[in-house]
């Protein structure tokens, strides 16, 4: 009788523990809350870039400050003759007044061919030409698009 209330009392106290879950293995489950997933901190996000270089080379302040300026209005350059500088480049300022239609400039020496090729330009828009040096002399500018559009370029 004693026995049996002593293994008893064993048996109650081992379910008890095992009831509890956790006295016998220190380290099992139980109580181990998953750290919440910790929200990511977005690396100090794109750091702006810092302050825009200026743009070098072909831009030149709008204020005409070109060497040249040639222009088009109603299917034709506005100017017949420019002056350009001789053995040195220069800016060309090109300003399309013909809204919707697409113009550019091409410089061409005596014999017809193109020595200088400008992108074209649909107006209304303006842009600046770099052109290479020319050598003095008589020139045909036109534009590409529009055959009939032809006036003189001399570089001296
Ligand atoms: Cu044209």
């Amino acid at each position: 009788m004693r026995l049996a209330r002593s293994s008893l009392a064993a048996f109650i106290a081992l379910f008890a523990c095992l009831a509890l879950a956790g006295c016998a293995s220190p380290g099992a489950a139980g109580w181990t809350f998953a750290p919440p997933p910790s929200p990511t901190p977005t690396p100090a996000a794109s750091v702006a870039a810092s302050g825009s270089p200026a743009v070098g080379g072909s831009t030149v302040p709008s204020g005409g400050t070109a060497d040249v300026t040639i222009s088009a209005l109603n299917i034709a350059f506005e100017q017949t003759s420019v002056d350009a500088p001789a053995g040195k480049a220069f800016s060309l300022l090109f300003d399309n007044k013909d809204a919707s239609v697409p113009h550019d400039v091409w410089i061409k020496d005596a014999s017809g061919t193109a020595v200088f090729q400008g992108a074209i330009i649909t107006g209304l828009g303006q842009t600046t030409y770099d052109v290479p040096s020319l050598a003095a002399g008589t020139y045909t500018f036109t534009c590409s698009v529009h055959a009939n559009m032809t006036g003189t370029l001399v570089a001296k």
